[in-house]
């Protein structure tokens, strides 16, 4: 069985051509007359699957678009593609790693990998050992060292290890239970030091989450804190009550002084930016109990059998994916709003921007060479209706088009008053506006004949593309499933786009000469900084100086 990815450049394929041909075609159009000359456009340009309804029918795109959007798919290798990814091929080549996250929420799948191990298996066991450590914390059975049941779990990590969970628990706070959940990510000790002082060492738990147990950041926090749990509780205190570790390397576990029992495994098969779903979800499934975290892995995996079983063209992931390859290569879009309308998805943009720009802001191809094309947008977004008082002035009237996606449940776990209404009617509302504009003649319409000096301003294009994406109520399988269909959409733009979705070679630079910066900042203050560029060593120098007070800013 070929378990490799397929090497085909998107642009040499016979839809590619197609595609750049309907483009010019489509942009002289207005999506309003679309529209108007199709009164079954919404309907026909609409999918569902796994609690979630997709209206894609505001792009500027047509069937045929569609099509050939389809066909790119097929020709760039997607079923090749496919194959390799469910049957354990080493698809993340440039680590040398299978990409297993679906087994996460499939235990006990049969899959055998090459060296005779079983994920399904591993995953199985693992979360059962997790469901009893949530049950006896929760239950107040597991306790501190001086005897007291625990009311804050501190999760430390960062990246991967951070974003996922702390969405989560976010987007699932309506759900959770009486322990205080708290993230700490950052390096800088502003962080760590203000999360503290809403804490009692004596009833803390502190998840050291980091998949390498050697990331900087992750590690300066756990030594703070373990500093903190020992000076606070002297004699009393036992490190070992207070700290579980979310990794994959144990030796390093241990020589942290965490007790291999109090150690939850994942496996190298898990990206870090995909872990949400593994031991990493421990915060979540302390906060909302493990019976909704088995809901939330049982969502993605409904998401997962809507992927793999539903044809391309009423395919939710492969839909969404295929309508930003249009948006990006063929309108030359660069980036992409999501926008939830949903406080408690306020850290949804940011948890998806990691997923997909870490996934997909690519520019090699699987055969190492530089893309001719363009992969990943930059993708950004607040919820609504804060963004509307705040950046949607550019996406209705800047040069720039924006494409959006608009995220939003018909159910709210706050009801009383009418919040929700009117939540709901300015999400349907913007992405109406974004699509039908308003036209000069309609500015004076409004004008009734009077004198408008304003009237140029108040005209809008419109013709600005959006996806709209509906659930009944944004319950833990709900949210399970609307990630794992944006983890699907990722890797079939990163099939077309014929890139290594899963490995992150552009942060390793950074860290390197931060390892070679950080003796600068350690040295004597008046020495000479070398083996820099001119423009570092000028800043390290002034940092020097004001750090140590030898000069003051000018003009302070
Ligand atoms: C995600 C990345 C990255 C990673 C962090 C934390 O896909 O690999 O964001 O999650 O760098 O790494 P550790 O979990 O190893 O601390």
């Amino acid at each position: 069985m070929n378990l490799r990815l397929p090497r085909i450049n998107p642009t040499e394929t016979s839809a590619w051509k197609q595609l750049t041909h309907s483009a010019q075609v489509l942009q002289g159009q207005r999506l309003q007359d679309l529209f108007g000359a199709d009164p079954d456009r919404a309907e026909r340009m609409s999918a569902e699957g796994a609690g979630w309804f997709l209206d894609y029918s505001k792009n500027l795109l047509d069937d045929q678009t569609l099509h050939h959007l389809l066909k790119l798919l097929e020709e760039c290798g997607w079923e090749q593609a496919l194959n390799a990814t469910r049957n354990g091929g080493a698809i993340n080549e440039t680590e040398n790693r299978a990409v297993l996250h679906t087994v996460l929420r499939d235990p006990g799948h049969p899959l055998r990998l090459s060296d005779g191990s079983q994920p399904g298996v591993l995953v199985e066991e693992v979360l059962n050992r997790m469901e009893k450590f949530v049950e006896s914390v929760r239950g107040g059975q597991l306790r501190g060292c001086t005897g007291q049941a625990f009311t804050d779990v501190v999760n430390m990590g960062i990246g991967g290890s951070d974003l996922g969970p702390l969405m989560a628990c976010e987007a699932l706070a309506p759900y959770a239970g009486p322990l205080r959940v708290h993230f700490v990510s950052n390096v800088d000790g502003a962080h760590w030091q203000r999360t503290l002082l809403r804490l009692n060492p004596e009833t803390t738990l502190f998840l050291v989450a980091s998949k390498t147990f050697t990331t900087q950041e992750t590690m300066a926090n756990a030594q703070s804190a373990r500093n903190w749990l020992t000076q606070a509780l002297g004699e009393r205190a036992k490190v070992k009550d207070h700290f579980v570790a979310l990794s994959t390397n144990r030796e390093k576990v241990v020589e942290f002084g965490i007790d291999s029992e109090r150690m939850f495994p994942f496996w190298d098969w898990v990206g870090g930016r995909y872990s949400v779903w593994s031991a990493i979800g421990m915060s979540l499934a302390l906060s909302i109990g493990f019976e909704r975290f088995r809901e939330f892995l049982e969502g993605a995996r409904q998401m997962d059998l809507h992927f793999w079983e539903t044809p391309p063209a009423r395919n939710l992931p492969v839909l969404l994916a295929l309508v930003g390859v249009w948006n990006r290569n063929f309108l030359k879009m660069e980036t992409l709003a999501v926008l939830p309308y949903d406080q408690c998805l306020s850290r949804f943009p940011a948890y998806l921007q990691q997923a997909d720009m870490e996934s997909n802001g690519k520019s090699v191809d699987r055969e190492g060479n530089p893309l001719t094309y363009h992969s990943g947008p930059v993708l950004w977004g607040e919820p609504g209706t804060n963004g509307q008082h705040a950046f949607y002035q550019l996406i209705h009237q800047g040069t720039v088009r924006v494409p959006c996606d608009f995220i939003l449940a018909a159910n709210t776990h706050y009801p009383g008053g009418p919040h929700h209404r009117y939540l709901s009617a300015n999400a349907f509302a913007q992405a109406q506006a974004l699509m039908q504009g308003r036209s000069l003649d309609e500015v004076r319409a409004v004008s009734a004949g009077s004198s408008n000096p304003a009237e140029a301003y108040q005209v809008f294009e419109g013709n600005r593309p959006s996806n709209f994406l509906l659930c009944q109520r944004l319950t833990p399988a709900a949210l399970g499933a609307l990630v794992a269909l944006y983890e699907h959409k990722i890797w079939v733009q990163g099939v077309v786009w014929n890139v290594f979705s899963y490995d992150q070679w552009g942060v390793e630079l950074g860290k390197i000469l931060a390892g070679k910066v950080l003796p600068l900042l350690e040295e004597d203050p008046q020495g000479e900084v070398s083996g820099v560029d001119s423009s570092t060593k000028a800043l390290v120098e002034r940092w020097r100086r004001w750090q140590d007070g030898l000069e003051k800013p000018k003009g302070s």
